[in-house]
């Protein structure tokens, strides 16, 4: 017998651990908790609404009865109502609903006509559905109580993932699977697991999902697909799940016949506008479309000699009548123009201003590429008359695919908590892109998903946690990654404080960990080519472009280690708002953390810890190893916790991210070694490879996976 969750009003009797599960059921596992008594078992509200309806299902899984549903207002039952209910009015919560919009809630418990009531009230029912998960996330995590107040509204009003998924089922960056999408039996067969997807989505706040590659195909837009859109579209919108789809920008001509895809000639703008209209004629909901344009050979207004701003207007104007937005990628790094790193802002920051009022720019987090860690991308705080959404990648294309633990949050706080000064201390990303700064039309967020058709939907029980963390913060950007492992800990596993702090303190410090053994100090872009799994430092791909390559990045010679984008070097620092830039531009005054991404440094340079750099660097990936060994040893203590099947997976994936951090190191230390000519410090483990060996190293994996 096991220790049971401590839920707060809520008795337990007991946990067995002993069963297997597979993770299908995400953080969503009610099932897993018996509890004997519970007082919010009476619910009071129209019973087809879903959010009653999910309330009850889980109740019931957690308790073994089906809670009751009252039509008048009983003591200790749960209400859930709309704006237009009296009993809102009467307790004055009307004006603070408007105030929290549609999908905004407020969970509160009240004293009426000598009961007491809890309360879940929104303006709609996609709030009240919101509130209902919020509700059971305290249950679940021993957080409910009777004496709740409560408001909520979210920080971005679009919160949506990224699906790369292809129409022949493959998933670009994909590592859980083929795609959840079966475009070959839809429409006719609607898998139920799109619902399930909708669920989850809904529990954590998502409200979106851009169904296809972003590298999109122009097939994706013809009437036969536009069937299926519209029967996924079907299942997802009761969870208040719009769907939007990626674009390829010369549809017009390849899937419409016309000469040529020119946003500006008249042909090409109705042809875009009759694409909407068959759209919304289908799915009158429809969210709008994504676009990566003249990025990665892909076609775009460039290649009319026209700008980005008449490409995004053109759709927009043609979805603007059903209300579509259109979240066109700032992705873009044409060869030859300047360094990578500076290449968007310098396309996109002259545009700003030019756009439509329904187009938002979507931006990755840094500005080269999804990196283990990055300097922010200066386009944040750049744009003051246009609206720009983050874009993080949930999928760890460069973090270890599903191999490796990572949790995406405190790499997504660090993002969202950085100062670009654009007006003044404390203009932090995420009050630049939430409208709290800027006034917008929309504001909205992304994330690149990591679903596949695995049972356990993301290849890696923790790999769930970046999903989870990734609607968590779309919701609230200011909640922290520790707030968010603590919930998903619970929820997914136990609430046992022996469970919850060691493996919280696993996932807390396995962002700087997975930095540590792959790209310390600022180094980034060293992965092999193509599949990016793994280390290829010193990787020469004949003919490939310079920017593709990892010496383009490290730079490593005799002199030192790291990329100059100071004043001396590509100026990359001038893209940054005082006091940044001075700060970054100077040796002594940059972060380490960004070290080799602002300087080029010599081997020898006193880093704070009196260390030079080439014994940091040796110190940095050895603590990346031991890490990862800690949290062997950490979890091999938790097996009493946790059911076998998750228990043992883990503990085989951790064997695997050890081996690969073993590699890492031995790969870029002795790699680097070549120039520094220095040795590894006596005091850390010796390397186990030879780099001969490491180099011949050739991973048979495919960039669709
Ligand atoms: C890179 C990926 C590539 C994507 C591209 C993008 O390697 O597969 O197509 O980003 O975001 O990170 O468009």
């Amino acid at each position: 017998m096991k220790k049971c969750i401590g839920i707060g009003f809520i008795a337990c009797i007991s946990v067995l651990n002993s069963f297997a599960e597979d993770g299908h059921q995400l953080w969503l596992r009610f099932a897993a908790t018996k509890v004997a008594a519970m007082p919010l078992t009476k619910v009071t509200g129209d019973t087809s609404l879903l959010a009653v309806k999910e309330y009850r299902r889980a109740v019931s899984a957690m308790t073994g009865r089906l809670p009751e549903v009252s039509s008048q207002l009983e003591n200790k039952s749960l209400l859930f109502a709309t704006s237009g209910n009296k009993t809102i009015a009467r307790l004055g919560l009307s004006t603070s609903l408007k105030q929290s919009g549609p999908e905004g809630y407020i969970i509160k418990t009240v004293q009426l006509d000598g009961k007491q009531l809890t309360v879940i009230a929104s303006e709609s029912d996609k709030g009240l559905l919101y509130g209902a998960f919020h509700l059971l996330r305290l249950i679940q995590t021993g957080k409910a109580n009777d004496e709740l107040n409560i408001t909520e509204k979210p920080s971005y009003n679009v919160r949506v993932l990224n699906h790369w998924d292809n129409l022949d089922g493959t998933v670009e960056r994909g590592y859980a699977g083929r795609s959840i999408w079966k475009w070959d039996e839809l429409p006719g067969m609607v898998s139920p697991r799109y619902t399930e997807y909708a669920r989850a989505n809904a529990s954590i706040g998502i409200n979106g999902s851009v169904l296809n590659n972003v590298n999109a195909s122009p097939e994706m837009l013809s009437t036969a697909n536009l069937q299926k859109v519209k029967a996924i579209a079907g299942a997802l919108r009761p969870y208040n799940i719009k769907v939007y789809l990626s674009i390829n920008f010369s549809s017009p001509a390849k899937l419409g016949g016309l000469p040529d895809s020119d946003p500006l000639k008249p042909a090409v703008r109705k042809w875009w506008k009759d694409k909407a209209d068959e759209i919304y004629k289908l799915i009158p909901d429809f969210g709008g479309f994504l676009v990566k344009a003249n990025s990665e050979g892909l076609p775009g207004p460039q290649d009319y000699g026209r700008t980005h701003a008449d490409g995004a207007n053109m759709l927009a104007d043609a979805l603007k009548p059903h209300k579509g937005i259109v979240m066109w990628r700032a992705f873009v790094y044409s060869p030859g123009k300047d360094e990578r790193a500076k290449l968007a802002y310098k396309e996109f920051q002259p545009l700003d201003g030019k756009f439509r009022d329904n187009v938002i720019i979507q931006v990755k987090n840094g500005p080269i590429d999804f990196q283990p860690r990055e300097a922010f991308s200066p386009l944040f705080g750049a744009m003051k008359k246009t609206p720009l959404m983050p874009e993080w990648q949930i999928t760890q294309e460069y973090l270890g695919f599903s191999n490796h633990l990572v949790f995406l949050a405190s790499l997504w706080q660090e993002f969202l908590q950085s100062d670009t000064y654009c007006k003044g201390k404390g203009s932090t990303i995420a009050k630049v892109t939430d409208g709290t700064l800027f006034k917008q039309p929309v504001t909205a967020i992304a994330g690149v998903a990591n679903i596949g058709e695995d049972a356990n939907w993301c290849g890696y029980t923790f790999a769930q946690a970046n999903w989870y963390a990734f609607g968590r913060m779309a919701w609230n950007n200011n909640l922290t990654a520790s707030d968010i492992a603590d919930e998903w800990i619970k929820m997914t596993f136990t609430g046992d404080p022996a469970f919850v702090n060691p493996v919280k303190d696993i996932m807390t410090t396995s962002h700087e960990t997975v930095v540590s053994y792959m790209m310390p100090l600022g180094l980034h872009h060293i992965f092999a080519w193509e599949h990016h799994y793994g280390p290829e430092p010193w990787c020469e791909v004949p003919g490939a472009r310079e920017d593709w390559l990892p010496r383009y990045y490290h730079k490593a010679d005799s002199v030192g280690l790291g990329f100059d984008r100071t004043t001396q070097g590509s100026n990359a620092v001038s893209q940054y708002y005082s006091p940044l830039k001075e700060e970054y531009n100077n040796l002594s005054t940059c972060p380490e953390k960004y070290l080799l991404w602002f300087h080029h440094v010599p081997w020898d340079y006193k880093m704070k810890s009196g260390n030079t750099l080439w014994n940091e660097l040796c110190y940095k990936y050895d603590s990346g190893v031991k890490q990862v060994r800690h949290y062997q040893t950490l979890w091999d203590q938790m097996e009493q916790y946790v059911d076998n099947e998750r228990f043992s997976q883990i503990q085989f994936k951790l064997r695997i991210q050890s081996r690969d951090a073993v590699w890492w190191k031995d790969a870029c230390l002795l790699y680097f070694q070549q120039f520094s000519k220095r040795p590894i410090p006596y005091d850390i483990e010796r390397p186990v490879h030879d780099l001969d060996e490491l180099m011949k190293i050739k991973l048979n994996l495919k960039h669709h996976n």
